[in-house]
């Protein structure tokens, strides 16, 4: 079985997303997601002239093979474009995979360790008061876990706080919208806000919170300190990761758990985070990490020293990238939480799944495969159109991180 043709779409129902369809020369076909927010043509580029011509004529079931291939293959190794690109390659691969075989990939991948996957919603409001109602929401719609974001007074575009009630959405523009920030009043307002939440709701809810890397080492141990009485399922990236060990000054101060890596590509981003436990969740995900193969080799590393799994799952990654996540979810041992935030309608016409959500989990598909599809036709209705992440800016007009 070997490839036949493979093809990149780019489409934006809401957003943009970009899929690669391969096609086997028997007719069996896979999807991969190969979305990079704000950078989506780098990675269409990447894969049309450098990949596509490589896959054609290929043993369609040597996921690995072709893994290394395109890895070591390159010689420039690593980096979010050619992880991402490479990820669309493998996650169709296992598609196929998976319709060949007529099992469900997360068979593939050893079977179930669960009955479902545990998931995290956003609730978000600019005031306390719309926070709280924003999570009775999330209760009652049976999420047993939420994101906790929050307006903070004085500070112009708090991260994850979307305008006029409705859902957030970074990506914007074109040219990337100018966020302010200020970390002290941040740190300030942040426990009164937790405080407010757990008298609310009650030890039971899992609440966790992403501070987007804005804050330095020792002010984020002081964060975590401080939110140590509200125990928290996780802080998340808390600073900026390229710098490994500064997580080490974090941990000396605090036991709040640590989530990171929704922007790491490798398992060498990590490394240094796994083996020297400095986290307690690894957030990276298939569609940046290099796909399920990857992916799992990260969550496999991660296993070994305690630390466990929180995929990345915001509409910036596509449905075929949940679809994905949810087979290694279901199958790991080491499953901590997967992020849930729903698609616009158009998107989830677009990517005809079968994944479900109910009370709280989400359930991968049953049909062989990834169990979710591109309709090319509904997605030529929708073009491309730039949309720039933002960039943030301390008052006094320095770029700080976003
Ligand atoms: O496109 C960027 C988003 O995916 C990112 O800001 C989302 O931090 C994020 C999260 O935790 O979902
Ligand atoms: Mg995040």
């Amino acid at each position: 079985m070997k490839i036949a043709d493979a093809r990149v779409i780019v489409t934006c129902p809401g957003r943009n997303f970009v899929t690669l369809k391969i096609v086997t020369d028997d007719g069996v076909t896979g999807v991969g997601d190969a979305t990079l927010t704000g950078r989506e043509l780098a990675v269409a580029s990447y894969l049309t002239e450098h990949v596509v011509p490589l896959l054609i004529g290929r043993e369609a079931d040597r996921i690995e093979d072709t893994w290394q291939y395109l890895y070591r293959g390159a010689y420039w190794r690593r980096g979010p474009v050619t992880m991402t690109a490479i990820a669309a390659v493998d996650t169709a691969l296992w598609d196929i995979k998976g319709k060949v075989a007529g099992l469900p990939v997360y068979q593939l991948l050893g079977g179930r360790s669960r009955d479902g996957v545990t998931v995290y919603g956003h609730a978000q409001a600019a005031t306390v008061d719309g926070l709280l109602a924003d999570v009775a929401r999330h209760l009652d719609l049976g999420y047993r876990a939420v994101r906790v974001q929050c307006g903070v007074p004085g500070v112009a575009d708090s991260y994850g706080v979307g305008r006029d009630g409705l859902p957030y959405e970074p990506a914007g523009a074109a040219i990337p919208a100018e966020n302010g920030w200020n970390s002290e009043r941040y740190l300030t307002h942040m426990p009164s806000v937790f405080a407010q939440v757990r008298s609310e709701f009650g030890p039971e809810v899992k609440l966790l919170h992403d501070v987007h890397h804005r804050l330095t080492p020792i002010e984020a141990a002081r964060l975590g300190k401080s939110l140590e009485p509200y125990a928290l399922t996780w802080l998340e990236d808390p600073v900026p990761a390229e710098l490994q060990e500064g997580f080490r000054l974090i941990r000396q101060h605090t036991t709040t758990p640590i989530a990171v890596g929704e922007v790491f590509n490798s398992i060498w981003d990590c490394q240094q985070l796994i083996t020297e436990q400095l986290i307690d969740y690894v957030r990276a995900t298939v569609v940046h990490a290099g796909g399920i193969t990857h992916l799992r080799r990260i969550f496999d590393l991660a296993h070994l020293y305690h630390v466990r799994s929180g995929s990345h799952g915001t509409t910036s990654l596509s449905p075929v990238c949940l679809a994905a996540a949810l087979h290694l979810d279901v199958s790991i041992p080491n499953f901590g939480l997967q992020e849930y935030q729903p698609y616009p309608e158009a998107a989830d016409a677009v990517f005809p799944h079968s994944y479900r959500f109910a009370d709280g989990f989400l359930h991968p598909s049953e049909q062989p495969g990834l169990g979710v599809d591109i309709d090319e036709e509904l997605a030529a209705r929708y073009p491309y159109r730039p949309a720039a992440l933002p960039v943030n800016r301390l008052e006094d007009g320095t770029l700080h991180d976003w």
